[in-house]
């Protein structure tokens, strides 16, 4: 006996097969409504598939046994096909909305007055920052300190005591001694960070290593390698047995990071009475390849990188035991070696503030 509900059942997948396909053969026009409209006219509760099942009643029982799994089976497809053309959908109109909110890129490159508003780093720092990863990598830490001092720190626990004749050669800003704030009395702005190696040694016990970057004050005449203001980067390597050969490595060690070439240096006999033995590496003039210019006046050379073995009465001004311990220091003339890297041949360009200047530095 045939199943007239069973063929009803295919006539509705045929039916809802060759409709869906004319519904999305245009899926510009197609809108998620018109989707769920279709959805509930076959699947809803009075929908099509429902209208056919009402029929079950006046069907013998072995027949129902035959429609219920097929029309469970349709149910299913038609739930399936309809979550594809829906998803497609959404797919679609996503898609849309990006193409009508695409940015052309091209409109940078053309308006090159937006390129001076993009931020830059000032040269000192893309250099200080090199310096930093290379003595982070050797274990070093990064210090730092304030900038008004008191003559303790500045000069006395570094060796040079108040009639020290080594105080003339750092003139710098005094904060106004004669006041009635005894608080104020003998601070001024610090004239190296050397400082650091005092507050360095205090707070911690050797061996330790470590640099320390920043500005310093000055009273100076400025010219194309002096400033008032400037910058230091000092480092400090306290232990046992430390020898001058330590403290060559880590300086070449520095210049060929920057660099990354060779360089030309000279170490000659330098006096701070902060050091013994003291030295002066001198850095081969890279304006003028060492003929002779104003950076280096007239003489192929530029101080960089004074240095020397700490003097033991520093160490003992710093809590340590010069019978038990050495070590080394240094104070590189930061604001001097971003002049040689790149080139600038006077170092107020450093302070100016002038974007021309500063944006033609990227790191790199
Ligand atoms: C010092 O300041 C010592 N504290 C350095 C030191 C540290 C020596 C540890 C030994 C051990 P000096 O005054 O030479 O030294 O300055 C150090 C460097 O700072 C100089 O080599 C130079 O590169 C830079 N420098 C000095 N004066 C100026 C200035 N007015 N403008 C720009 N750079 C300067």
């Amino acid at each position: 006996m045939s199943n007239p509900l069973l063929q009803q059942l295919n006539d509705l997948e045929q039916e809802f097969e060759t409709k869906l396909n004319d519904l999305s053969s245009d899926t510009d026009k197609l809108t998620q409504a018109e989707l769920l409209n279709f959805k509930s006219y076959y699947l809803g509760k009075k929908g099509a598939l429902s209208e056919i099942l009402k029929g079950l009643k006046s069907v013998s029982p072995e027949q129902r046994k035959e429609i219920g799994p097929r029309a469970n089976e349709l149910k299913d497809k038609f739930l399936n096909r309809l979550d594809r053309e829906l998803k497609g959908l959404e797919i679609n109109e996503i898609n849309q909305k990006l193409a009508s909110k695409k940015i052309d890129t091209s409109l940078l490159e053309r308006d090159l007055a937006l390129d001076q508003f993009a931020g830059a780093y000032h040269p000192r720092n893309l250099i200080q920052r090199e310096i930093e990863d290379v003595f982070l990598s050797m274990g070093f830490e990064i210090l730092d300190g304030p900038h008004i001092e008191d003559e303790f720190h500045n000069f006395e626990a570094l060796n040079i005591p108040a009639d020290h004749p080594a105080r003339d050669m750092q003139d710098t800003f005094w904060f106004d001694k004669s006041g009635n704030d005894s608080e104020q009395s003998g601070h001024l702005l610090r004239t190296h960070t050397s400082t650091i190696q005092v507050r360095g040694m205090l707070s911690r016990k050797p061996p330790f290593r470590f640099i320390a970057p920043g500005i310093v004050f000055r009273c100076e005449r400025t010219d194309a390698s002096h400033e008032m203001v400037f910058t230091q980067l000092e480092g400090m390597m306290v232990g046992e047995d430390i020898s001058v050969g330590n403290l060559i490595y880590f300086m070449k060690t520095i210049l060929k990071e920057i660099f990354k070439k060779d360089v030309e240096v000279r170490l000659r006999p330098g006096f701070f009475p902060f050091v013994e033995p003291g030295f002066e590496l001198d850095i081969k003039c890279l304006i003028c390849n060492g003929k002779g210019c104003s950076v280096c006046k007239q003489t192929g050379w530029v101080e960089l990188l004074p240095c020397g073995m700490v003097h033991p009465n520093v160490l003992k001004a710093g809590n340590i035991d010069p019978e038990k311990y050495n070590g080394f220091a240094f104070g590189l003339g930061l604001d001097r070696l971003v002049m040689m890297k790149y080139g600038i041949e006077d170092i107020r360009h450093l302070q100016s503030g002038d974007l021309r200047f500063n944006t033609q530095f990227k790191a790199y």
